[in-house]
Order: structure tokens, then C-alpha cells, then sequence
């Protein structure tokens, strides 16, 4: 009886234990018990005790992070051992701190200074696993590594892991300003608690470092591009230092931008020429001073002259001026100036897209070694598509690095969901011919192709103060893809969202296969239903979200009816020798297919040519049958997604189910409003009917014109849209 009682008040405990509640805020590194009965006995027999040696603050996180990640997902404790004295022993440390039976040197010899090898090993008849560098943040990947075997319940037994990354410098670029305020964030506010700090330190620096740490990036630029001289205030600097101590043990290193103004707004002096003895003192004397602060400080990330910043042109300087100021104060200290190729300018009468090349490949052998050129993936502004950028490959005695924009400014932001692995993946094998066939991005951008000395690509963060970090859950999966592919930029992006949905989600193979499906076509969905066929920026002016293609601003360069050039002929900005010539800028075979209308591929159709309504396309559909049929694929696939999703819904939790769900709600309505407004404002030109087929839009442009969505997602949305 008193066991029958005890046992009925014990279900009512656990009954009223509130469940552990799933918003997202533990990203992939939720180390959740292993699903899998024969999965979960393989890891406790193959794991049951850990041996580590040696100290140091990257060790000890590393410890922290193997013992909680072993915790969670073998539900159970693992002994502490100093030797492998037992089966199922996992030893982890950096070769030095190994016993001398086990022998990885030719595998770390192969993995570089932040590689790990993990493999399955036997010592003195011991069966167990070694996890080990060169380094110890080296170390501390390779637990990451390992971790995610275990959470993506990969088999463990035979073990046989090396890897090292491709890039050197793999980094976040926050857009974060002083009040907290994100320039293109859509989650939230910024993390840095700029007024709080360097006293206090929010939790979520360490979770931050941790989930960076996770898929390798070490570096973070905090301040955002559009920069305030504030933040090289020695205020400002100590906040800075404060932040950068807390991401070091995970082998982040901490970036600021500089504004170029700075030795006239916070310096007293009258000019910022980069050629004036003073002005290069400033930046010399204020270079060494924030080295005191932050000692393994890494550089300054440069915006300049473009879109209103200060720079070098202000007095008749060179971007090579200016940039090589920066080297050389910070040369001493072995830091990197990233000099933004972000250029246009309206008074430049060319294609806006052509102004970064002309500007930068003239200058190509001009810049110091501690110069890096960070260019954006196309030659326009992180469009859903853009052919890759011409820079790429044009400048060989120049390190430049990629910059992808992981928050997604021009694709749909917190609500749509759209897994970038898929154009990050798109660009980085894009060919440019530079050196003849497979003269891949990729391999501009890890040096293989020029043999640069320094290689980095940046991504531009979507984090922020929301509890699950990135404003969706999704749009988690594109920091980790970022991530992922700056480790490795051969990497399939298919596969990485395999790893993510399981870390994430489920392990469940027709759901992982479901979400990860879904995830690779959401691309390709938002470029159907925002801008198919290679159109371009015809997104709402200033916030990017909604569609304006009727948009004619005083500013040709901004105006979306700049980009698409619809009249009565057809559609599509004439980019041949025909028009403004922007394709004479890639390499000879790219041109050429670029060039000519048999060759271009639909995808960028638009982008390089103006094309009349009537004429047939690949498809044997007209130019505008196509743009109908384009458009109205992208609705349905948000469809497609939507059923997707509720097919899952039995193996994912109902908080962030009925997240995912709500979000892809807004989706679909908003991609049948960009859908509806972009074909009845094209129909104005092409006077053509849409195919009975198709569903007709629920009202007249002038509905659609007058529509405003607002940028900020606290604010009420669309709501009138059917
Ligand atoms: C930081 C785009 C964005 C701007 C951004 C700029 C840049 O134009 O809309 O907000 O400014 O790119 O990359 O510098």
C-alpha cells in the first residue's frame, strides 16, 4: 500500500516537473540522450571513462564541454581516469599530452595548427579513442567533433577522423552598433550589452563562443562596418577586451572596425589623410594602445568610401592608401586590415555592379601582406542570386576574402525560411576560369589558386538577444552551414544540413531526410517567388523586406526600376558589349557563356541580358510564361514545405513546431504577395495574360503599391495581405 502511494505521488513529481522547454536557445549542442536503443548501448560501452591532462583555459573548456556533452547523450556519467586503464577509455589532449603508445604524428602532420585527428585506438589491450591536435584549440574542435558523431549517432567503434581547416581566418562580422541596434539584425537586440559592460558579462558570450567554437570560427568583428569611433575610445576598448576575454579559450580572436574618420572625430586632428605623418602616428599610437587592451587582438575591419563612409578618396588617396595605413600600424603586432571592396557610388556613371572591379583590380600588387580585400559573393548586395563576383581570380598578388551575409537582409530576414548553405555552397564552386578550368571561388578563397599567405572569409552574423538566437529556428542552420563551410568549403551543404537537422531536430531518418529536403530546395523557392531568372533588388526601399519593383528613386543605383529595366520590349538589364559590358569582366570562358544568349544559363538569365516577352526560353516557354510559371513555383513550394513540415510534426517538440509552423504560414502568405505584385506590375509592361492555369492575383497593382511592410519585426506586419 505505502508503496503504492509513494509510487502515485512520484508520477504526480514527475507529472508536474515542467519539461524541459525547447525555444531554440541550446542551437545544435542540445546533447540530448541518444534515441537509438543499440546506438545509445554502442556509446556507453565505447565510452566509459575520460582521460585528460594538461592545463590551460582552452583545456579546461574543452574538459567542461566533453563532460557535458557525454552527460546529456549517455544519460549517465563517465569516470575521470589518469590512465586508459580500462575499455572505452577516450583520452583526449594535444600530442604532448598523450602517453607516448599512442602515435598520431603522421595524421597531425597532415591536419595543421587547428586540425584534430580522432580516432579508434588500442593501448596496452585497452580498447578506446584518442582525440587530439597540434594545438589545444585543436583539442577543443576535436571534442566538438566528436560530439557531433555522437549527436549526429554515427557508428563509433572504428574511428578514423583528421581534418583541418581550409581557411584561416573563419569569421563573424557583427553589423552591431552602441544602443544595441543591429544594422540588418532580425533577432533582436545586439548581443554585446555595450552599457552593462566591462563589468558585467551576459552568459550567452560563452554560449556564443561556444556554438562558434563548435563548427571552428575564430574570429569575431563586434562593431559593426558602418563604424562609430567610440568604440576605439579607451571606454569602449576596455568593454571590447572584456568580450574578447571570454571568447578566447575558444580560440576566437576579436576584430573591430575602424572608422576612418576616427583621428578627426576622437583624436583632435584635422585631417584623417592616410599619407599625413600625424594622422599615421594616430592610428600607429591608437593601434599599440588597443594591443594593450586586447593583446591576440586581430585586426580592423574597414568600410570605407561607400555608402557615405569616410575613406581615403575624401583626399584623393588610393583604397591601396588607406588600406596600407592600417597594415602598417598594425604589422608590428601581426594584425590584418580587412578593406572592405564594398564601392559604388551614383556619381560613377557605370553599372553599379562593374565599380568594385574597376576599383580594385587596378590596385592589385599595391596593398601590404597584412592587407586583406573582403569582397561580397556577388557583385551587387547579397541578393537571394547573383553570379559570383568578377573579383574573384582578378586579383592574384592579392588575398581576398569572402563575404557572405548570413542574416538574410534580402531573403525574407526572421520569417521565411531559406537555408543558405545551398548559395553559399553555389558560389564557392562557382568556376572563374582564372587559371583555366576549376579555377574554383573556393579555391581563391583558401589560397590554393594564387598561393595566398593569408586566407579568411567572413560572414555576416544573424545573431542576436532572441532567446533562440538567429529570430527563427532555421535561420540557426546558417550560421552553422557558414561555419561549417568556412572549415571546409568543399563540404555538400546537403550534408551539413543533414548534420544539422539531427543535431537540432531528430534523428529520425525519414524526418531527417523530410527537413533536410525541404531545407535544400528553400532556396531556390525564395528566388523563385522574390526575384527568378536572375532578377535583382526589387525589394521595398531601406528595409528590404517586401516586394517594390515600381520603385524609381532619385537614385538610379538604389531604384529597383534600375535593375530589372522592364518596358514594353521585355525585361532584364543588358549587362553584353550590347549594354554596360559588366560580363567583359570575368574570365574569357565565363563571358562568354555569360555573354551569349544560347549559353546563360536561365538562372542568371536577367542579370546579363534584357530579353523580349515573347521569346522562348530553354523550356519552350515564353520569357513571360516563364516568369509566371517561376513565380508560381516558388508558392508552391512553400507549400510543399508546409506539408513537409506537418509530416514531421510527431518528431519534433510542439514549441518549436508550432514556431516553424506559424513562420511558414507567413511565408506562404508573403510569397504569394511577392508573386501578385511583381507579375501585375511586369503585366503593365508585357500586356500579357497569366496562363489560365495559374492562380490570378486576388487584386489590382494599385492594392499592392500601397501595401507597407515594416522592417522591424516588433511592429505589426502585412497583415491585409490575403
Ligand atoms: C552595413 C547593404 C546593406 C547595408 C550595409 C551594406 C554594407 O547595402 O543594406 O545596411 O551596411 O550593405 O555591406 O556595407
Amino acid at each position: 500500500m505505502l508503496r503504492r502511494i509513494l509510487l502515485g505521488s512520484a508520477l504526480i513529481l514527475l507529472a508536474s516537473r515542467p519539461a524541459l522547454a525547447e525555444d531554440g536557445s541550446e542551437l545544435w549542442l542540445r546533447y540530448r540522450k541518444t534515441s537509438d536503443p543499440a546506438r545509445l548501448a554502442e556509446y556507453r560501452a565505447t565510452i566509459q571513462s575520460l582521460v585528460m591532462h594538461g592545463e590551460s583555459p582552452t583545456l579546461t573548456v574543452a574538459r567542461e564541454e566533453i563532460l557535458r556533452g557525454l552527460r546529456g547523450i549517455l544519460d549517465r556519467e563517465v569516470t575521470i581516469d589518469t590512465e586508459p586503464t580500462r575499455d572505452g577509455f577516450v583520452i583526449v589532449g594535444t600530442a604532448s599530452n598523450l602517453i607516448p603508445s599512442i602515435n598520431v604524428a603522421r595524421e597531425l602532420g597532415k591536419v595543421g595548427k587547428e586540425g584534430y585527428v580522432i580516432r579508434s585506438i588500442t593501448v596496452g589491450g585497452r580498447k578506446g579513442t584518442v582525440i587530439t591536435a597540434n594545438t589545444d584549440v585543436g583539442v577543443l574542435y576535436g571534442v566538438f567533433a566528436f560530439l557531433r558523431e555522437l549527436q549526429t549517432s554515427k557508428p563509433i567503434r572504428k574511428l578514423a577522423i583528421a581534418s583541418g581547416p581550409a581557411i584561416q581566418i573563419r569569421m563573424l562580422d557583427h553589423w552591431d552598433n552602441l544602443d544595441r541596434s543591429v544594422e540588418r539584425g532580425y533577432a533582436g537586440k545586439a548581443l554585446w550589452e555595450w552599457s552593462k559592460l566591462p563589468d558585467t558579462l551576459s552568459p550567452r558570450y560563452k554560449d556564443y563562443a561556444r556554438a562558434n567554437a563548435s563548427i571552428g570560427i575564430n574570429g569575431a568583428s563586434i562593431t559593426n562596418v558602418n563604424a562609430n569611433a567610440k568604440f576605439l575610445t579607451p571606454e569602449y576598448l576596455a568593454k571590447s577586451a572584456a568580450i574578447a576575454n571570454v571568447l578566447r579559450p575558444y580560440g576566437i580572436r576579436v576584430y573591430l572596425t575602424a572608422r576612418f574618420s576616427a583621428p578627426i572625430e576622437i583624436g583632435g586632428l584635422k585631417t584623417a589623410d592616410p599619407l599625413d605623418p600625424a594622422v599615421r602616428k594616430w592610428w600607429a599610437d591608437k593601434t599599440d594602445e588597443v594591443y594593450r587592451f586586447i593583446p591576440d587582438f586581430g585586426g580592423y575591419v574597414v568600410k570605407a568610401n561607400s555608402e557615405g563612409q569616410p575613406g581615403p578618396q575624401d583626399y584623393k588617396r588610393t583604397h591601396a592608401d588607406g588600406a596600407n595605413m592600417f597594415a602598417d600600424a598594425l604589422a608590428p603586432h601581426g594584425g590584418v586590415v580587412m578593406w572592405r571592396a564594398f564601392v559604388y557610388s551614383q556619381d560613377v556613371p557605370t553599372d553599379r555592379v562593374k565599380q568594385a572591379y574597376d576599383e580594385f583590380k587596378p590596385l592589385d600588387g599595391q596593398f601590404r601582406d597584412n592587407v586583406m580585400v573582403q569582397v561580397k559573393n556577388g557583385p551587387l548586395d547579397f541578393q537571394p542570386r547573383e553570379p559570383f563576383s568578377p573579383l574573384f581570380g582578378a586579383m592574384p598578388k592579392t588575398p581576398l576574402m569572402m563575404e557572405f551575409q548570413i542574416t538574410k537582409e534580402y531573403l525574407g530576414q526572421d520569417t521565411h525560411l531559406a537555408y543558405l548553405g545551398a548559395l553559399f555552397e553555389e558560389v564557392l564552386r562557382a568556376d572563374t576560369y582564372a587559371k583555366g578550368k576549376g579555377s574554383t571561388v573556393a579555391k581563391v578563397i583558401d589560397g590554393s589558386l594564387h598561393s595566398y599567405k593569408r586566407t579568411g572569409i567572413a560572414g555576416v552574423a544573424n545573431v542576436g538577444s532572441d532567446v533562440n538566437w538567429t529570430g527563427s529556428q532555421f535561420n540557426q542552420s546558417n550560421w552553422y552551414a557558414f561555419g561549417r563551410l568556412a572549415w571546409n568549403p568543399r563540404e555538400a551543404s546537403r550534408d551539413i544540413a543533414d548534420d544539422w537537422v539531427r543535431e537540432t531536430f531528430t534523428n529520425d531518418q525519414a524526418a531527417v531526410a523530410r527537413i533536410r529536403e525541404m531545407m535544400i530546395r528553400s532556396r531556390e523557392a525564395v528566388v523563385n517567388y522574390m526575384t527568378p531568372l536572375g532578377l535583382a533588388h526589387i525589394m521595398a526601399t531601406g528595409h528590404h523586406y517586401g516586394p517594390a519593383p515600381w520603385v524609381k528613386l532619385s537614385r538610379p543605383d538604389w531604384s529597383p526600376t534600375y535593375y530589372h529595366r522592364a518596358d514594353s520590349i521585355g525585361i532584364g538589364f543588358d549587362r553584353t558589349a550590347t549594354g554596360s559590358n559588366a560580363v567583359a569582366q570575368y574570365f574569357p570562358a565565363v563571358r562568354d557563356r555569360y555573354a551569349n544568349r544560347k549559353t546563360v544559363p536561365d538562372s542568371v538569365l536577367l542579370w546579363f541580358h534584357h530579353v523580349g516577352w515573347g521569346e522562348k526560353l530553354s523550356s519552350g516557354r515564353t520569357l513571360w510564361d516563364e516568369l509566371v510559371w517561376r513565380y508560381n513555383a516558388g508558392v508552391t513550394s512553400v507549400h510543399d514545405m508546409q506539408r513537409t513540415w506537418t509530416n514531421v510534426q510527431d518528431n519534433v517538440d510542439p514549441e518549436r513546431f508550432k514556431e516553424v509552423q506559424s513562420f511558414l504560414a507567413i511565408q506562404e502568405k508573403e510569397a504569394r504577395w511577392w508573386r501578385d505584385a511583381a507579375l501585375t506590375y511586369f503585366q503593365t509592361f508585357s500586356h500579357r495574360p497569366i496562363p489560365a492555369a495559374f492562380e490570378q492575383p486576388a487584386h489590382p497593382l494599385a492594392y499592392y503599391q500601397q501595401l507597407r511592410c515594416p522592417a522591424d519585426r516588433n511592429k505589426p506586419r502585412c497583415e491585409a495581405i490575403p
